[in-house]
Formats: C-alpha cells, sequence, structure tokens
C-alpha cells in the first residue's frame, strides 16, 4: 500500500525511477510542444476561470442529449460503419477505457477529465480505433457544448449504449470537467509498447510484482493481455492472477470482475480480420493531414468490415447488439480450442459450434461466423472461483443484471469523489460504500467556535500536537479521485488512527480531549478547528497574528460507513510535510513530496510556505526534531527557510542513512546545530525551490510568509467541502 513505491521498497544503490516514468515528450519528442505557451502560469483552457462547469450541466437539455445519443446509435457512417449497424458496443469500450485506467493507488486515471483526447491515452494500443468512436460523438459535442463536457460524454454515451441495446443501468452522475491539457501520470518506465515486445510486469519466476500505483499488466493496456500473460494462451493461472491483481487495483472484486467483463463481452465483438501491417501508426504519431486520426486501414477494406483493432477476431456471442444471458451460455456450452485469428492473435473458438449459436456477420447479417472467446474470458471459466461466480450469473439473469449494472456505474464514477460532486436527473438515491459517505453536518454558531477554540488552547495540547492531528485529519485529501480529507472525521476510526505516520498515541490522545470539549461541534470540525486555534496562537507567538478562515459544518462519518480496505491505499509511504519515510523507496523522497502536493492540489508557493510553516511548528511524524530548524518550536516563524539558506550552516550526508539524513553544522566551529532530510534541503538545493525558499526567508517577508501558510493550511483543511460550493 502507499501512494508511491508501497511493496516495492528500495533495492539498489541508486533510485530507479523518476516519478513520472515515460512521458509524452520522451514517446513522442517531435510532437508539438505547448509547455511554452503555458509558462508562467498561464492556462491552456479556453473557457476561462470564471467557466462553472456545474451551472451550464444543470442548464443541459439532457433528454434531448439522451434522445440523439440513442439516434447515434444506428446512424452508421460510411468512414467506420457500425458493426451490426448499432455503434453501442464500440461505445461501451470507449467508456470502459476512459473509466479503466482508474486505479485506487494513487486515485489518478479514469474519466474524470476527458484524458482519453490526449497523448498517451489517444495513443495507447489498447485504445486502438477509439478515436473513431471520439469523432463519431463530435457533431452531438459540437451541438451541446459547454453543456456537456467529453469527460461526461464518453461516460453517460457508454450508459446510453448499454440502454439502447436493453441492458440495465444503475445510473449517471455528470459533473466531470474537462481540463485542455495531458495530465502527468506516471504510466511506468517501460520504452515499449505492449505490442512491441514489452514484457508483462507480473512475473513470479522472475520474483517481478506489480509496481505500485500501477494498474494494467503492460505498457499501454488498460488492464490484461486478452491473450494471456505476455501474450501466453496456456497459462490459465496467470491469466486469472492478473485479471485478479489488475481489477483489485481499479477497486473491483472477483464479482465485479466476472460482472463486468461478461456483461461488457455480451456486447459486440473485437476486430482482427486484416493482417497487422495494414495497420497504420497510432494518433499521435501520424501525419498531419491525417487530422489526428490513427490506426487506418483502406476504406475498402473498412467497408467490407476487414479492420484490425486488437487483432482478435470475432463476437462473444450469437446476439452482440442485444443484452442477455448468451455469453454466459456460450461459454459453458462449448468445449473451446485455440486458434489463431486472420490477424494472427491468440483466441479460443468453440469446437462445433451449432448454426444458430454462431454471431451474424458484422457487415452482412445473412451471413453466419463462429463466436470466440479470449484466454481473458476462458479465465472466468477455468478458474475456480471466477467459474462459480460465472456460474451463479448463467443460472440467474438478474442477479447478472444487477452485479453488472452496479459495476458499471462504479467503475464509471469511482474517481468522482462524493456523491455531492454528481449532477443531474440520472444520480441514484442509494448510498454505496465506495463513495466514503458522509453524514450532512449542522454550523456550529460563531459562539461556540471562539469557546471551542479558546478551550483548546487552555486544554495543555500542545500547538505542534494539534496542528499535527489536523493535518493527519485532512492531508489525505486526494485531488485525483477526489478522496479522503477532514470531513467525516475519518482519522478517529480504522484504518487510519493506526496509521504510524500519525503517531497513533499521540493522536489518540489528542482526539479524546477534543472529544471532551467539543460540545455539540462534530469532530471533524472540532479537530480542524483545533488546528485553526493553534496556527493562530502560533502566528500571535510570532509577532503577526493572523486568522485561519476554515469552514465548518462537517458531518462525522462512523466505522460502518468506512470501508477499510479502500482506504489503505489513502496511507501515505512518505509525507514530506510531516519529514514521514516509511521506508526508502525507489523513488526519490522529495519527488514524493512533490507528488502528495500535487494530489493535495497545491502550487510550489504553497508547498514550501507549509513545508517551512510546518517544520516551525514542530510538526514533524515521529517528532524527530529533523528539520524543525528553529529555536523556537511551536511558534509560527519563518525561521525554517533563514536557517536552511544561512551559509553559516555546512550541510553533510549521515553515514548509513541512505541519503535520507542529513546533519548541519556550523561552519566555523563544527558544531552540531540540525538535522534534516531530502524533504527539507531540496528547498536549498533546488534552484527553483530555493528561489521561492527566498521570498519567505526574507526580512521583510514575515508578515506575508505568516499570510500565505495560513492560507495554504486553510486550503487543505477545506480541500475536500465540495458540500459547500
Ligand atoms: Fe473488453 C472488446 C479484451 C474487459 C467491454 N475487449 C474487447 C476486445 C478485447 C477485449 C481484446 C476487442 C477490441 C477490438 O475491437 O479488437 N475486455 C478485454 C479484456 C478485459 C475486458 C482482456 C479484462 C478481462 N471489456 C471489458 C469490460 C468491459 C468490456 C470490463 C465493459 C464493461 N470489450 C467491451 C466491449 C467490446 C470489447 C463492449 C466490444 C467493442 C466493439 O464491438 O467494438
Amino acid at each position: 500500500t502507499g501512494s508511491i513505491s508501497g511493496g516495492c521498497p528500495f533495492h539498489g544503490s541508486v533510485q530507479t525511477r523518476s516519478l513520472f516514468g515515460r512521458t509524452n515528450r520522451d514517446w513522442w519528442p517531435d510532437s508539438l510542444n505547448l509547455e511554452i505557451l503555458t509558462q508562467g502560469g498561464k492556462s491552456p483552457d479556453p473557457m476561462g476561470e470564471d467557466f462553472d462547469y456545474c451551472e451550464a450541466f444543470n442548464a443541459l437539455d439532457y433528454n434531448a442529449l439522451k434522445a440523439d445519443l440513442t439516434a447515434l446509435m444506428t446512424d452508421s457512417q460510411d468512414w467506420w460503419p457500425a458493426d451490426y449497424g448499432h455503434y453501442g458496443p464500440f461505445f461501451i469500450r470507449m467508456a470502459w477505457h476512459a473509466a479503466g485506467t482508474y486505479r485506487t493507488g494513487d486515485g489518478r486515471g479514469g474519466a474524470g477529465s476527458g484524458q482519453q483526447r490526449f497523448a498517451p491515452l489517444n495513443s495507447w494500443p489498447d485504445n486502438g480505433n477509439l478515436d473513431k468512436a471520439r469523432r463519431l460523438l463530435w457533431p452531438i459535442k459540437k451541438k451541446y457544448g459547454q453543456h456537456i463536457s467529453w469527460a461526461d460524454l464518453f461516460i453517460l454515451t457508454g450508459n446510453v449504449a448499454i440502454e439502447s441495446m436493453g441492458g440495465p443501468v444503475f445510473g449517471f452522475g455528470g459533473g466531470r470537467k474537462d481540463v485542455y491539457e495531458p495530465e502527468t501520470v506516471y504510466w511506468g518506465t517501460e520504452e515499449q509498447w505492449v505490442n512491441e515486445g514489452v514484457p508483462t510486469r507480473i512475473n513470479p519466476k522472475e520474483g517481478k510484482a506489480l509496481d505500485n500505483p500501477l494498474a494494467a499488466i503492460q505498457m499501454g493496456l488498460i488492464y490484461v493481455n486478452p491473450e494471456g500473460p505476455g501474450g501466453d494462451p496456456h497459462d490459465w493461472e496467470g491469466m486469472a492472477r492478473d485479471m485478479r491483481e489488475t481489477f483489485a487495483r481499479m477497486a473491483m472484486n472477483d464479482e465485479e470482475t466476472v460482472a463486468l467483463t461478461a456483461g461488457g463481452h455480451a456486447f459486440g465483438k473485437a476486430h482482427g480480420a486484416a493482417p497487422a501491417p495494414t495497420f497504420r501508426k497510432a494518433p499521435e504519431s501520424e501525419a498531419l493531414e491525417l487530422m489526428g486520426f490513427g490506426w487506418l486501414t483502406d476504406p475498402e477494406e473498412i467497408e467490407k468490415g476487414h479492420i484490425t483493432t486488437s487483432g482478435i477476431e470475432g463476437a462473444w456471442s450469437n446476439t452482440p447488439t442485444q443484452w442477455g444471458g448468451n455469453y454466459f451460455r456460450l461459454l459453458f456450452k462449448y468445449d473451446y480450442e485455440l486458434v489463431k485469428s486472420p490477424a494472427g492473435a491468440w483466441q479460443w473458438q468453440p469446437i462445433n459450434q451449432e448454426y444458430e449459436d454462431m454471431a451474424p456477420d458484422a457487415r452482412d447479417p445473412s451471413k453466419r461466423v463462429p463466436t470466440m472467446m479470449t484466454t481473458a474470458d476462458m479465465a472466468l471459466k477455468r478458474d475456480p472461483e471466477y467459474r462459480k461466480i460465472s456460474e451463479r450469473f448463467r443460472d440467474d439473469q438478474a442477479a447478472l443484471d444487477d452485479a453488472f449494472a452496479r459495476a458499471w456505474f462504479k467503475l464509471c464514477h469511482r474517481d468522482m469523489g462524493p456523491k455531492v460532486r454528481y449532477l443531474g436527473p440520472e444520480v441514484p438515491a442509494e448510498d454505496l460504500i465506495w463513495q466514503d459517505p458522509v453524514p450532512a453536518g449542522t454550523t456550529p454558531s460563531q459562539a461556540d467556535v471562539d469557546a471551542f477554540k479558546a478551550k483548546v488552547l487552555q486544554s495543555g495540547l500542545t500547538v505542534s500536537e494539534l496542528v499535527k492531528a489536523a493535518w493527519a485529519s485532512a492531508s489525505t485529501y486526494r485531488n485525483s479521485d477526489h478522496r479522503g480529507g477532514a470531513n467525516g472525521a475519518r482519522v478517529r476510526l480504522e484504518p487510519q488512527r493506526g496509521w504510524k505516520v500519525n503517531d497513533p498515541e499521540e493522536l489518540d490522545k489528542v482526539l479524546s480531549t477534543l472529544d471532551g470539549l467539543r460540545g455539540s461541534l462534530s469532530m471533524a470540525d472540532a479537530i480542524v478547528l483545533a488546528g485553526a486555534a493553534a496556527v493562530e496562537k502560533a502566528a500571535a507567538d510570532g509577532g503577526y497574528p493572523v486568522k485561519v478562515e476554515v469552514t465548518t459544518g462537517r458531518g462525522d462519518a462512523s466505522q460502518d460507513q468506512t470501508d477499510v480496505d479502500s482506504f489503505a491505499p489513502l496511507e501515505p509511504f512518505a509525507d514530506g510535510f510531516r519529514n514521514y519515510l516509511r521506508t526508502k523507496a525507489d523513488v526519490k523522497t522529495e519527488d514524493m513530496l512533490i507528488d502528495r502536493a500535487n494530489l493535495m492540489g497545491l502550487s510550489v508557493p504553497e508547498m514550501t510556505v507549509l513545508v517551512g510553516g510546518l517544520r516551525a511548528l514542530g510538526a514533524v511524524s515521529g517528532n524527530s526534531g529533523k528539520g524543525v530548524l528553529t529555536a523556537r518550536p511551536g511558534v509560527l516563524s519563518n525561521d525554517f527557510f533563514v536557517n536552511l539558506l544561512d551559509m553559516g550552516t555546512h550541510w553533510s550526508v549521515v553515514e548509513d542513512s541512505g541519503e535520507e539524513e542529513y546533519v548541519g553544522r556550523d561552519r566555523k566551529s563544527g558544531a552540531e546545530k540540525w538535522r534534516a532530510t531530502r524533504a527539507d534541503l531540496i528547498f536549498g538545493s533546488n534552484s527553483q525551490l530555493r528561489a521561492v525558499a527566498e521570498v519567505y526567508a526574507e526580512d521583510g517577508n514575515r508578515e506575508k510568509f505568516v499570510k500565505d501558510f495560513a492560507k495554504a493550511f486553510a486550503k487543505v483543511m477545506d480541500a475536500d467541502r465540495f458540500d459547500l460550493t
């Protein structure tokens, strides 16, 4: 667990990978570089800061949009004709691949911001031909414009596709705001794509496990290799193992995995009719005049249905545009033999298939062709656990309907965070555990707030203890999937209360004291207000009083409302803000600080001022004193920056610390003054961070430092208050 490298402690003598692995620039060094235009904080978002997507979505004619999408399903275009005259299956795959990049490890990926439009996802081998699906949608996107984001449109189109083929749908929540640039996400370090021979990431024989937070088995795949682990169709156990591991990392259990895969493959077909060489390059590397299209085949071949996407050829069921139980019926009715598709991919074909069980030809309904299964589909019958579930679904269609509808809803909404973020008329009333429900809170009076804060400061708890508890509560927030945060006060529940980074004993003492003082306040509010009170006291003690403007009205979640397992990935492996590192990892400690700052939605100055301020307050994990570069811990001062940049101190690495600990000595006397970590010295060593640290160290900026700290601290405390906006 842990956001980075959990289960992957440091083995070698150097940090083996950079934070984001291979980037777009590595993959496509020749593609146009717009970064220069976004320097200086200039946003590439044409909608501007004032654009309110919630408002725009709420003004959408939702039913008209759904009617247009329904009509589009059967409006076949010559440039990319619909298989069986129905685009539904194709759009389901588009939506699934938009959502399916989500991983619990860092909450990144997923359908939340329309990333499928950009590299690398627009060119992942597994997203083959989905450029066509998005282009088919363009007239509708053009018509409804700002009222529906691409991100919402991908998912809603998937829903409409399922409905239009008679499938079960649980609901839809809108609210995915588009971004206009590729997000920087760690997708792996491999230098080749899956189809270029990159090896599989899980390999027990070589002792290789899937690196956190990755959730795909090879570079450029959404999950597993459909032909088998590393392309080996005979490795049954490995196939199920890979599926179980990758789906778990997208928060899916066995039942959800079976329901999703079988439910998805009730529809549509795989494409491997043409030999691979007719298959051109991915969109990001194609010629200018192809206008963002890739994977092109001869138009005549397209018309004949000779298309290669995965390379596997054929439909799973005899009714590929109609929801029902034929997938499982055929999976269990026949024995299957291993064959190669015309494009050369391994797949499984029913032995002696009866004519009525065959699928229609995608272009000619009067012709029938054999159905098929991929090696991944076969795992649903070969793996004993999957098989039990599959047999139950085969015998109970209603159970499959319900499981598929719920798992599909979860797949598409898991990265949206709390339910209050969902928009539109089809948001299901039922609360679901994976939404991390928090009961509504009540807003206390200002008098109650003030009285509580006064009592806290008389309680004997220290500034550092109060700030650490508030930080422990709020800093789990992740902008990636909008989970975590102070609302709900889950810091007092399992598993968070026991996390090592939180100094459990101290935390317990603070929480029980606050509980005794809070009166009618929620615990969630009490923790945040106590932190704010401590910061205000510390600022006044430093001579620059400030008000920490935090909101109130948070609710308290119960242990029942908390899925303990699903909170495990929120445990920090490293938290540079509290100078915590569980164990040396294969990513640099300062990289992990940047990663957390990004997940909390912080800017460079916000991160910098928070680190400096928290150190001054003595808020370090384990009370190690590391990085507390001040003679007056607990006072909100810019001492951290002043002392860090002081040329009177000479820094050297502490032997045997694996370059994780440093000692600062008086340059003249050699006497030890400070102990610090990489997450401290980076603010003096890195030229950009040093430039910001200098601003906060300047004599004239002591007040600015205090004000900026108070603001950034409040921002973290309130990061999850979607219920207010
Ligand atoms: Fe799937 C298709 C694989 C899951 C839905 N898939 C497909 C294909 C393949 C696959 C290979 C073909 C492509 C082409 O075109 O060629 N999947 C797979 C795997 C997995 C899956 C391996 C894991 C296990 N799916 C899935 C899910 C879903 C789906 C989960 C949903 C829910 N798919 C789908 C669809 C389709 C596919 C609908 C069809 C498309 C068309 O038709 O176009």
